[in-house]
Order: structure tokens, then C-alpha cells, then sequence
């Protein structure tokens, strides 16, 4: 997969993308990331990339003309079709089922706002989806590019280690994820549920199954009334394949 994010604050990304897993995947070509400044498609003195919002009101708005000439700089490199994504806390709500459509694009172009936005032409001319990570405002697209960013390349095969980690995971499969527990037993006299040292392995996924119901009606009572999710569960909890099933954790 192919990230090209276009920003006027490029730096922002470079810890990001230079620690950890992320940096191992981009060293391995699981994928790349292309950082593009906005503001190197300026062509005044002062290097503008923002303005007056028309009909007043309050901030400044992303110039068009910069933004549009550096996705266009893009396009004529060539290459698949990008799919564009501007980073608003006006979007389409992100959720785990989106990272993973999103995950099987070939291209994807991030454009990050700031400000109060961008204007509105440039985004009906080029972009293909307006994306929130919340709702809440941040000051810019930047953040939530890195947890979108962060988001797919779990998924990406070869990212993680262990790839059963991430069906496990809080949202996988509709629920949020049971508490873990590892060494020691016990812990400032606080000692691991028995079960989890059973070796019984329906047992395991029983309480945990039970664990997850609990905590999602007592946390995220929103997410049981979703479609399919218990379908989605039962399924993940009477797979073979599933982890809670496969492993033997002493
Ligand atoms: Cl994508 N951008 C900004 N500025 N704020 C946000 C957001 C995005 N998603 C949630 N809040």
C-alpha cells in the first residue's frame, strides 16, 4: 500500500514513521509514505497556504491553488488511481470495519487540514471521502492521519508477529476486547482469574467471551445494538482457528 500525505506541517510524522513497528514495515516495503508540504506549492514571498473565509466568521481557510498543484504534482507521477481522503472532523466516522476496507486500497492520498478547513472546491474537485477519527476537533488532519495510518498497517500481512493478535483485538469482532492478564500470579495481592490457568480451553473462552459482553454493556452499551455483532462473535468464539481456542496459556 501507498500513503501520500499532504500537509504544511511534514514534520510532525517523522517519529512517527522512524520508530517501532511502523519503521520496520516501511524498511521492509510492507509500505510506503510519501510526505508532501503544501506549502512548496506556494508561489509568494510569504509562502501563504491560508486565508479569509468568504462570508466572514472566525479562522482561515486552506488556499485551493497551493493544495491543488501538489495533488496534481502527484498525479503526473503516474500510478494507480489514488484514492483521496480529507481528514475532517466533519467526515464519515472512522471504525474498524472502514480501516480494513480502506487497508485494500492500492493508493491512498491523505490531505490534512488546518485551520478551520479547506476550501470546498478543491475537495469536489479531488476528494473521494471526508474521514473523522471522533468527535472531538484537533487542530489539524495530522494526528488522525497517523491513526488511520496506524490503523491499517496492522493489517497489512507481515506488520504484526503475531497476525492472531489482531482478530483478537478490541472491535474485531464488535466487542471490546476481555482484560489480560500475564505473570506474576499474583500481584500486590491481587491474583489472576483461575480459569486463565485451567488449560481448559472452552472454559477460557467462555469467561472471556463473558468478560467481553460485560464490559461492552457496562462501557460501549451502543456497540450491542449494532448489526451483526453477536453473529460476529459467535463465530469468532467457536472458530478453531480461534486463538482463545489454540493456545495454551500456563
Ligand atoms: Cl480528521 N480532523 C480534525 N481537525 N479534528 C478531528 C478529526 C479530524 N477527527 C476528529 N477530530
Amino acid at each position: 500500500m501507498k500513503i501520500e500525505i499532504l500537509t504544511i506541517f511534514p514534520d510532525i510524522f517523522s517519529s512517527f514513521l522512524s520508530e517501532s513497528l511502523l519503521a520496520k514495515a516501511l524498511a521492509k516495503g510492507l509500505l510506503t509514505v510519501d510526505l508532501i508540504n503544501i506549502r512548496d506549492f506556494t508561489h509568494d514571498r510569504h509562502r501563504t497556504v491560508d486565508d479569509r473565509p468568504y462570508g466572514g466568521g472566525p479562522g482561515m481557510v486552506i488556499k485551493p491553488e497551493p493544495l491543488s498543484e501538489a495533488i496534481d504534482s502527484r498525479l503526473a507521477l503516474g500510478g494507480p488511481k489514488p484514492f483521496i481522503i480529507n481528514l475532517t472532523p466533519s467526515g464519515r466516522l472512522l471504525e474498524q470495519v472502514l480501516v480494513g476496507q480502506l487497508a485494500q486500497k492500492e493508493r491512498l492520498m491523505l490531505i490534512c487540514g488546518r485551520y478551520e478547513g479547506v476550501d470546498q472546491r478543491v475537495l469536489d474537485l479531488y476528494s473521494d471521502m471526508d474521514l473523522s477519527i471522533g468527535d472531538y476537533v484537533l487542530n489539524g488532519g495530522e494526528v488522525p492521519a497517523m491513526v488511520l495510518i496506524e490503523a491499517m498497517a496492522r493489517l497489512i500481512p507481515g506488520f504484526l508477529s503475531d497476525s492472531s493478535s489482531v482478530q483478537d483485538d478490541s472491535h474485531s469482532y464488535g466487542l471490546l476486547e476481555h482484560p489480560l492478564y500475564t505473570r506474576p500470579r499474583v500481584f500486590r495481592s491481587l491474583s489472576v482469574p483461575p480459569v486463565l490457568l485451567s488449560g481448559h480451553h472452552a472454559q477460557v473462552a467462555a469467561y472471556r467471551l463473558g468478560e467481553a459482553m460485560a464490559k461492552t454493556r457496562a462501557v460501549r452499551p451502543d456497540l450491542l445494538e449494532k448489526k451483526d455483532v453477536m453473529e460476529r462473535t459467535i463465530m469468532f468464539f467457536s472458530q478453531s482457528s480461534s486463538p482463545l481456542k489454540g493456545k495454551d496459556n500456563k
